[in-house]
């Protein structure tokens, strides 16, 4: 396979750099954090000072190297050569930091989203890797360059959660070629698999069970729905709970086609997480409230009561899908 050119300018460009700001999307997921952590350890074996400006990382991430070198600001001392946002499908999601990409000297983009608009210097978007982490591992090595176990973690958590454990349909023969080598490194992929989808704290597992006894089935089963408000939520002490731990056990229930998760996030604020099996786009439903996403997995924020929210949802669904 032809390398592409732009690996051999992202490498010049780091090489000919010191200070080298790393940043990820905003309420940053494995992907983000196994990517910038990567990349970061990386640079900092060819000699340079990166810095990852990143905020909110789930607890569950702390087995994650390289934790040294995430701040929450740019140091006030430190220039700034070089400025790298990573899956970030616009530049938007790159947040607060968005002030320092646009004073950067040079930015570089590189990111999977296939809708990503190309927004700095230069960019690195490649639709058909499964994740920013894939990405990642090609540039290390057509640079040459040799993993060790910390950035093979890393790159394995992104990976693992960008295709929800090798189950997506991102995931290529190529991604289990990547996994197979990252193996050789020794990590501890079942501790690594566990944080990432299966262990949680005890209050999330009690609010796991009261959603799904709470859950509601309409349409023969094959729609289900579930509504979680602030009290309901604060008992449970959920402040960063786990939606997408509760609505795959409502979507895998069998006979189910349809799954939605409804939650108050604030007075009028309802936050709306969509799943769906089959040939079923639920994209459609979720822009028709002004969202978006995947046409298995979508979202959208409702400004109203969350039982006027879940009657509109139940409603449009009804209507346009079955
Ligand atoms: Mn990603």
């Amino acid at each position: 396979m032809m390398k592409p050119m732009i690996n051999q300018e992202i490498y010049n460009l780091i090489n000919d750099s010191m200070h080298i700001a790393l940043a990820v999307h905003t309420n940053p997921d494995g992907d983000a954090i196994g990517a910038c952590t990567a990349l970061a350890l990386v640079l900092e074996k060819m000699g340079k000072k990166p810095i990852i400006l990143m905020k909110d990382i789930p607890d569950k991430y702390n087995f994650i190297h390289g934790k040294e070198l995430i701040y929450d600001e740019y140091p006030d001392n430190l220039p700034l050569e070089l400025f790298i946002a990573l899956d970030c499908g616009d530049k938007e999601r790159i947040g607060e930091y968005i002030s320092i990409f646009d004073t950067a000297k040079i930015t570089i983009n590189i990111d999977h989203h296939i809708t990503n608009p190309k927004y700095a210097d230069y960019n690195l978007v490649n639709s058909n890797a499964s994740s920013t982490c894939e990405i990642i591992y090609e540039l290390i090595k057509d640079w040459g360059l040799s993993l060790d176990k910390e950035i093979a973690s890393s790159l394995y958590t992104g990976i693992a959660f960008d295709t929800g454990g090798f189950k997506h349909n991102n995931t290529s023969s190529f991604t289990h070629k990547i996994i197979a080598d990252l193996l050789t490194y020794n990590i501890n992929f079942t501790d690594i698999m566990n944080k990432l989808f299966f262990s949680r704290s005890l209050s999330a597992t009690k609010l796991l069970a009261y959603a799904l006894n709470k859950m509601e089935l309409y349409q023969n089963n094959q729609l289900s729905i579930c509504t979680l408000d602030k009290k309901e939520l604060e008992k449970f002490d959920a402040k960063n709970f786990d939606t997408e731990g509760i609505i795959s056990f409502m979507k895998n229930t069998e006979g189910v086609l349809i799954a939605c998760l409804l939650y108050e996030k604030s007075e009028n604020e309802i936050k709306v997480s969509f799943r769906s099996s089959d040939n079923i786009d639920i994209s459609v439903i979720a822009q028709i409230f002004g969202g978006g996403g995947h046409k298995k997995a979508a979202g959208c924020t409702i400004n109203k009561t969350i039982i006027e929210a879940k009657d509109e949802v139940i409603n449009t669904i009804l209507k346009e899908l079955f």
